[in-house]
């Protein structure tokens, strides 16, 4: 067995059983391993930020963490952003990180380069792999830090010799770190707030937000009345009919400050305080009133759903919530294609239980109200605010859950970022269907022009938001990377090829003209 043999099984032994990757030659003998030791599914990437945003979809999806196979600092540096929408959702991540041989760095060879400097700001732990007998239980130290509570990116640096020379054996699953509990005494300390007679919200992110967190937030609602939030970018949530109706935290932040007026005390789960997206002139960034009290009941690293569940049973709160999300499917609209009439045809065709990787951007307001009540499915936003992350996202969510549809709404700005991960969709014949908002602008940032204060945008300004000349033809470019793809004008047109869509398997992209 060689180093990187070991490696290989040893992820497998940690239950990693896919690998996201971008391989040169100090990763060949990895590469090679794939053959020689079974149970790591290899996922071809053609760039590093698909391989990264597929390994942040996989691991919101599948609960546990995916690796990725960079090539040394640049491989890496590839795919930085999409690691950090990947650390803002704590998604835990494995990166395997290939470097020159030992001996070779002092030679300073044209790939050399800082490779932990890069890894530094998105890593929760960072490790360079000293020799092929250490690789083993540094690569289950690796997947123990990124299951970590709750959730973080793994970084190990691999060098060339590490993984070719002989290694002894493969290491075992380290046990879990976290989450921690949360004290009786914070527990009886916040029902006693919660019967205080003020005015209440409870702000859900990460695993409070899902499964019995949400249902135990119900519970709590159907005892106390407290409102119930999520956070705007919230890694993961279970939205739609039949769930525990909680509101979105809208994107900007006057929109905050409206929703948060009057509240006394704000229930942290999981969650921090919201603030605006940006700075603008003249507006605030603490989108908290002023006089209200921040309490916090679970933070990250806890268990916030033990904690709610402990809560609603200190309340005194019924074992089931009894008020859900009722089903309100829209009618299917006739003419124009816009956000809204889009947004209807997803909503009314979706069948249950499909995931959104969604980067819908300024289409997202129409889309995100007709699936408020529209059949129950798991929303997987733009976790860290940097666009190209939905089409990957995409990647890593069909491969953690074969078994449901997944749909990428996609503004056609962002999609350019990571149009890549469509030939993996190709490739390994995932059931996504993606929808590209071909508004050939980067419409956002005309509001955010105006937001920030400017009074004269000038042509050259206008030319750097506007995405015509040339027009990007997404039906091409899905076709070249080997997607089936097909272009709607029209209502009727959109809704004819996305009901085909959803009633085939297998990976589909629509140009929505809107
Ligand atoms: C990595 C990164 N680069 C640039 C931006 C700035 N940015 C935010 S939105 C946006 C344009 C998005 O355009 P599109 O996806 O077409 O959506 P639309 O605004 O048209 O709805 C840009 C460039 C960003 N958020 N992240």
């Amino acid at each position: 067995m060689n180093g990187a043999q070991s490696l290989i099984q040893t992820l497998v032994n940690c239950g990693v059983d896919t690998c996201f990757a971008n391989p040169g030659t100090s990763e060949m003998h990895f590469v090679a391993a794939l053959d020689t030791v079974k149970g790591l599914r290899p996922v071809l990437c053609l760039f590093e930020g698909v391989a990264t945003g597929a390994a942040d979809g996989y691991g919101r999806v599948a609960g546990k963490p995916a690796a990725t196979l960079l090539h040394l600092g640049p491989g890496l540096a590839n795919g930085l952003a999409n690691l950090h929408n990947a650390r803002r959702a704590a998604t835990p991540i494995v990166n395997v990180v290939g470097d020159h041989a030992t001996y070779h760095l002092q030679y300073d060879a044209l790939l050399t380069s800082d490779i932990a400097g890069f890894a530094r700001p998105v890593s929760s732990w960072i490790h360079e792999t000293k020799s092929a007998k250490a690789v083993a239980s540094d690569a289950a130290r690796a997947v123990q830090a990124a299951r970590s509570a709750p959730g973080g990116i793994a970084t190990l640096i691999l060098p060339a010799d590490a993984a070719w020379n002989p290694a002894e054996r493969a290491a075992e699953r380290l046990p879990d770190i976290g989450p921690a509990i949360v004290s009786a005494a914070t527990i009886e300390d916040i029902a006693k707030l919660m019967s205080n007679g003020k005015k209440t919200t409870m702000l859900l992110r990460g695993r409070a937000l899902i499964g019995d967190g949400l249902e135990a937030a119900g519970r709590i609602h159907a005892k106390t009345g407290v409102r119930l939030l999520y956070d705007t970018f919230a890694p993961h949530a279970e939205i739609g009919a039949g769930r525990v109706p909680v509101e979105r935290i809208p994107y900007f932040g006057e929109q905050i400050t409206a929703l948060l007026a009057g509240t006394e005390q704000m229930i942290m789960v999981g969650s921090k305080p919201p603030v605006s997206f940006f700075a603008y002139p003249d507006k605030p960034s603490w989108c908290v009133p002023e006089m209200c009290e921040l309490i916090y009941l679970a933070d990250p690293h806890e268990d916030g759903v033990t904690a709610l569940q402990n809560l609603a049973d200190a309340l005194g709160a019924p074992q089931e919530s009894s008020i859900r999300v009722p089903l309100h499917l829209p009618g299917l609209p006739t003419g124009s294609l816009n956000s809204l009439s889009v947004a209807q045809i997803i909503a009314q065709l979706t069948p249950d239980h499909a995931i959104y990787a969604d980067e819908s951007n300024t289409a997202s307001l129409p889309l995100l109200m007709m699936l408020a009540r529209a059949r129950p499915h798991t929303h997987l936003p733009l976790a860290g605010g940097s666009i190209g992350q939905g089409l990957p996202l995409a990647v890593g969510a069909a491969l953690a859950a074969p078994d449901r549809k997944v749909v990428c709404p996609h503004g056609d700005g962002g999609a350019a970022y990571t149009m890549q991960a469509l030939w993996t969709m190709a490739r390994e014949n995932l059931d996504v269907t993606t929808v590209i908002y071909a508004n050939r602008s980067y419409a956002i940032l005309n509001y955010e022009m105006y937001r920030v204060g400017v009074a004269a945008v000038g042509e050259n300004a206008r030319s750097m938001l506007d995405l015509h000349n040339p027009e990007m033809n997404w039906m091409q470019i899905a076709g070249g990377l080997g997607v089936e793809a097909s272009r709607a004008t029209t209502a009727e047109e959109f809704a004819a090829q996305y009901e085909s869509a959803m009633k085939h398997r297998g990976p589909r992209l629509i140009e929505a003209m809107i």
